[in-house]
């Protein structure tokens, strides 16, 4: 067996390992990946549709409170992050629900800012300016 063959399992399993906790924590974390324009209005299109336990395609106050409620809380913020001002920041119409519309605009503005080339990709330093720019 060639070395190579022997090392490139421990290699893979070793990104597994970093990349697996990214995943898990319910949103995008900034500074660790490039991330894709795609990718945020698929993640937030998710997490939209975990909050809107009743399915009546708008997330009401109480599925907020709900959501925040078993959101594990682990200090980090990356994009799509459900902080504590989350509903009224983000119902932007002031009508009571937050609408899909509604949930996606701030954080594809977060993203916009951050892929300063406009390429639909935010690379690790834009993501890394943009952090700077958001005072982080
Ligand atoms: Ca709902
Ligand atoms: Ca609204």
């Amino acid at each position: 067996m060639t070395r190579s063959a022997i090392l490139l399992p421990v290699a893979l399993s070793t990104m597994f390992l970093i990349s697996g906790p990214a995943f898990a924590q319910g949103e995008i974390a900034l500074g660790e990946r490039p991330i894709k324009r795609a990718e945020v209005t698929a993640f937030v299109k998710k997490q939209f549709a975990e909050m809107d336990t009743n399915h009546d395609g708008q997330v009401s106050e109480a599925e907020f409170q709900a959501y925040r409620a078993k959101q594990p809380d682990d200090g980090k913020r990356g994009i799509g992050h459900i902080g504590g001002r989350w509903f009224e920041k983000t119902d932007a119409d002031g009508n009571g629900k937050v609408s899909l519309a509604e949930a996606i605009d701030r954080p594809l503005k977060m993203f916009d800012m951050a892929d300063m080339n406009g390429d639909g990709v935010a690379s690790i330093d834009e993501q890394s300016m943009a952090q700077l720019l958001m005072g982080k």
